[in-house]
C-alpha cells in the first residue's frame, strides 16, 4: 500500500489527502511532526533530502515529493475521478491557479520561512503573524481573485463544475488564512468556491483536525 509522509497541519500535506481521497486510493500514513523537526531527521532525510512533507512512497519503493508534481502525477497513474481537466488551455488554467497558491503564497509563509524571520531577523510573533504572514495572504489572494476574474472561467469550483487541482491548492491556503485570522471579505468568489470545496467528503476526509497525529 502506499505510504504518506504527512503532518496534519501542513497544507502541503493535505492537499495530498485531498488528491488520495477523491481518487478513493488506500494509503497508510506516516506522520512526520514538524514541532519536533522529525522532518530533519537522519531517516527521513533519506528519504526526502529536501526535508519537506509530504512524500509518497509506492508499493515499489519509488519516493515522490513536491505536492503539485505529485498530484499531476497520481492524476495520470489513477486518471478517474480525475484532477486535471482535459484541453491543454484547461490544462494551462488549473496550473496557473495552482500555482499561484503553490509558488507565490505558500512558500512566503512556510515554517522554515516564519521561523527563520523570528529567530535569524529578530521579528516578534506581531511582525511575523499581523505583518508578514497577513500581507502576504492579501497580495496572493487578491491575485487570484483577479486572476478567477480575468478568466472567466471559475463556477462552484475554480474550473466551472469540475473539482481539480486548484480547488486542491486553495482549500488548505484558505484554512491556514483562517487560522492566521485573516480577513477574507475582499475574496468573495474564492470563498464561495473554499465553501463549495469544504462540503466534500474527500476534503471533509483529508481535514487536519481529523488526523491521528492532529495535537
Ligand atoms: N513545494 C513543496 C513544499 C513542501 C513544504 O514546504 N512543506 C512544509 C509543510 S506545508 C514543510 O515540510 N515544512 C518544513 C520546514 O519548513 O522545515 C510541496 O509543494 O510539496
Amino acid at each position: 500500500m502506499m505510504q504518506l509522509y504527512t503532518f496534519f497541519r501542513s497544507s502541503t500535506s493535505f492537499r495530498l489527502r485531498i488528491a488520495l481521497a477523491w481518487k478513493g486510493l488506500p494509503y497508510e500514513s506516516q506522520y512526520v511532526s514538524l514541532p519536533k523537526m522529525e522532518q530533519r531527521a537522519a531517516d527521513y532525510l533519506a528519504l526526502n533530502p529536501q526535508g519537506l512533507v509530504p512524500s509518497l512512497v509506492d508499493d515499489a519503493g519509488h519516493v515522490f515529493t513536491q505536492s503539485m508534481a505529485m498530484i499531476e502525477y497520481l492524476d495520470e497513474r489513477y486518471p478517474t475521478p480525475s484532477l486535471m481537466p482535459g484541453g491543454i488551455e484547461y490544462k494551462w488554467y488549473v496550473r496557473a491557479a495552482s500555482q499561484i497558491i503553490g509558488c507565490e503564497i505558500h512558500p512566503l509563509n512556510n515554517v522554515r520561512v516564519l521561523k527563520y524571520l523570528k529567530n535569524a531577523c529578530g521579528l516578534d510573533d506581531q511582525k511575523i503573524n499581523g505583518e508578514w504572514y497577513a500581507h502576504w495572504i492579501a497580495e496572493g489572494l487578491t491575485g487570484f481573485e483577479q486572476f478567477l476574474a480575468a478568466q472567466g472561467q471559475s463556477g462552484r469550483f475554480c474550473l466551472g463544475n469540475q473539482f481539480t487541482m486548484a480547488d486542491v491548492c486553495l482549500v488548505p491556503q484558505i484554512q491556514n488564512a483562517k487560522r492566521f485570522k485573516c480577513d477574507l471579505t475582499a475574496y468573495p468568489r474564492t470563498m464561495a468556491i473554499y465553501e463549495n470545496c469544504a462540503v466534500l467528503d474527500a476534503v471533509k476526509a483529508a481535514d487536519p483536525a481529523g488526523q491521528a497525529d492532529a495535537i
